[in-house]
């Protein structure tokens, strides 16, 4: 038999993509064959977190299913037992009393049944009316089709959960030809909630052509799952929704509410992530219950005129209720910024962002998200300056503060608001505005805000800060992270980030905090109501030689209103 020339061109492009180890199976997940091993991670460490949670080595990505049970909080996370790169994924799992210090466990969930032989992707834990937890998680089966496994504890009375127990029934949801599902885009099952009629419900995260898809099961046992006519939500052009979380947040109160809550006293949020930008969206909206559909409030979109939890690196999160706190508690997946190389090297890739309380704002248009307070009892020796000017121009050096590892708040109070820069109204996109407008762009009112894990002499450094623009009617704050001159060494990506801040300037201070952990910028500006978290692998800016400062780059004058800044005790991060 001929074959075409096209053909060869496919021959070809595959054998060498096979003869460099590197393996698509889909958008996000490459399937490195030839560096799948494990070996010891070298003594120098300057990238490693001494608080955001991370195992000694290898890779690790989304959080899964976390709970709390019997007063201890459970993470599971997508944990690569062989190596620094994605692949040979388990559920591996710690726990914690407070959020901070973990106790690892051996995994808990591991390839061992036709339906998950080819992986156990990411999922989620419901917590059963008797108090049972089980959880349900995305398995690859010997056709490589994603189907939803369930597990249960084999011992309840065992605090730290450590063995599970799947059904032999498994898969109870899985793509048929009846069902229209497509079997390489059906993942990463909810939390499940139940209605008032008593059935159980679902979402897993799918896709049709281009639509991306919250697809709904129900069952009434939680064995027999049927999956509904319509999907609870779908929104075209934005591809595949992996990791969808549904869940209500309590209108005007800073409680709480379990996931199965309905009612005019809440509202309900659908997040998810877009596997082809690695962004998340969230919006807020309705649950209609009778007809099972989410609605979304006017303007709430999946989409970049849409929300985001985190405008920098933060991915596949999931949240969970705490019944003992009764709070709503947020994980997400930092990825790395460097090479594959690199993080080779290192032996290490991925950490988890510090868990963030979850509110709805008192406008009801967005979320407000916080570091839980648990965090604050690593902070040390205080430093603490009020009322202070900065003038246009300037730097100040916070002292006595480690700096690679600090917790750090300032507030500025803005006089001369009318000087501000007008907003052109082309500038639509902050990021852009960001990348555009860096650190050392001067304009009136801005940049001003933080150097974090900056070296003497600022040839490295990060910039978190503030500029204020004169827009239609109103103040407009943007909130940038410049990671440009964050590391000497070039091939890390250095993408600046940036988000439109929702503050009142003449009623609100203007506010940020940063949590800053030797490789982690992670940023809450206006109280939480927008964050961004950036990646940085600084070369000089490392142990005793990095510094904090403060700094306005403005040619107006802004006054810090209040700093405080905390060095940060090592937790136990496993
Ligand atoms: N990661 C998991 C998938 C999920 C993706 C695989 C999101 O279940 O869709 O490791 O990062």
């Amino acid at each position: 038999m001929a074959i075409s020339s096209s053909s060869w061109a496919l021959l070809f492009f595959l054998a060498i993509l096979l003869s460099h180890g590197v393996f698509k199976l889909e958008a996000s997940h490459n399937v490195y064959t030839n560096l799948q091993v494990s070996e010891s991670v070298p003594a120098e460490q300057p990238y490693r977190t001494s608080y955001h949670f991370q195992p000694p080595k290898n890779w690790i990505n989304d959080p899964n299913g976390p709970m709390i049970y019997k007063g201890l909080y459970h993470l599971f996370y997508q944990y690569n037992l062989k190596g620094a790169v994605w692949g040979n994924i388990v559920w591996a799992h710690s726990t914690s009393t407070d959020l901070v210090n973990w106790t690892p466990h051996d995994p808990a969930i591991y390839p061992s049944q036709p339906s998950d032989i080819n992986g156990c992707w990411s999922g989620s834990t419901t917590i059963l009316p008797n108090g049972k937890p089980v959880i349900f998680y995305t398995g690859i089966d010997p056709q490589n089709r994603q189907v939803q496994n369930l597990a249960m504890p084999k011992n309840l009375s065992d605090p730290f959960l450590r063995e599970w127990v799947k059904l032999t029934k498994n898969p109870l949801m899985a793509p048929a030809q009846t069902n229209r599902i497509n079997s390489s885009s059906f993942r990463d099952p909810t939390t499940a909630w139940r209605g008032p009629d008593n059935r159980w419900r679902i979402i897993i995260g799918s896709k049709r052509d281009r639509r991306g898809l919250a697809i709904l099961y129900r069952s009434r046992d939680f064995l027999n799952w049927v999956k509904a006519q319509h999907p609870l939500h779908s929104a075209k052009g934005n591809g595949m929704w992996e990791c969808p979380d549904f869940f209500p947040v309590a209108v005007d109160s800073p409680i709480g509410v379990d996931t199965s809550v309905i009612g005019n006293k809440v509202k309900h949020v659908l997040k998810v992530s877009l596997d082809d930008t690695k962004h998340e969206y969230y919006t807020i909206g309705t649950y209609a219950i009778k007809k099972d559909k989410y609605i979304p409030d006017e303007g709430s979109v999946e989409s970049d005129a849409g929300l985001r939890y985190d405008y920098g690196k933060f991915y596949a999160s999931k949240t969970f209720f705490d019944s003992v706190k009764r709070r709503r508690i947020l994980w997400g997946w930092i990825n790395e910024s460097s090479s594959v190389n690199d993080d080779i090297n290192k032996g290490w890739a991925g950490v988890q962002a510090i868990p963030r309380t979850l509110l709805l704002d008192k406008s009801g248009k967005q979320l407000i998200q916080w570091p839980v307070p648990e965090i604050e009892k690593l902070r040390i020796n205080q430093v603490n300056f009020s009322n202070k000017l900065l003038k246009g121009g300037s730097v100040l050096k916070v002292p006595k503060v480690t700096a690679t590892q600090a917790d750090v708040e300032i507030s500025f109070k803005i006089s001369g608001l009318e000087k501000a820069e007008v907003l052109d109204p082309t500038w639509t996109n902050p990021q852009i505005l960001c990348s555009q407008k860096g650190a050392s762009v001067k304009s009136s009112l801005g940049p001003f805000g933080l150097l974090v894990l900056a070296s003497n002499g600022l040839k490295e450094y990060t910039a978190v800060f503030f500029r204020i623009f004169k827009g239609h009617n109103k103040y407009v704050v943007l909130l940038c992270s410049d990671q440009s001159r964050s590391s000497l060494k070039q091939d890390n990506d250095k993408t600046t980030y940036g988000v439109f801040l929702n503050v009142d300037l003449v009623h609100e201070t203007l506010s940020l905090r940063s949590l800053i952990d030797h490789s982690i910028v992670e940023s809450f500006g206006g109280k939480g109501k927008a964050c961004i978290t950036a990646r940085v692998y600084p070369t000089l800016a490392i142990g005793d030689g990095a510094y904090l400062f403060a700094f306005n780059n403005g040619t107006q004058d802004v006054e810090i209103a209040n700093l405080n800044a905390w060095s940060m005790k090592k937790a136990k991060i496993n």
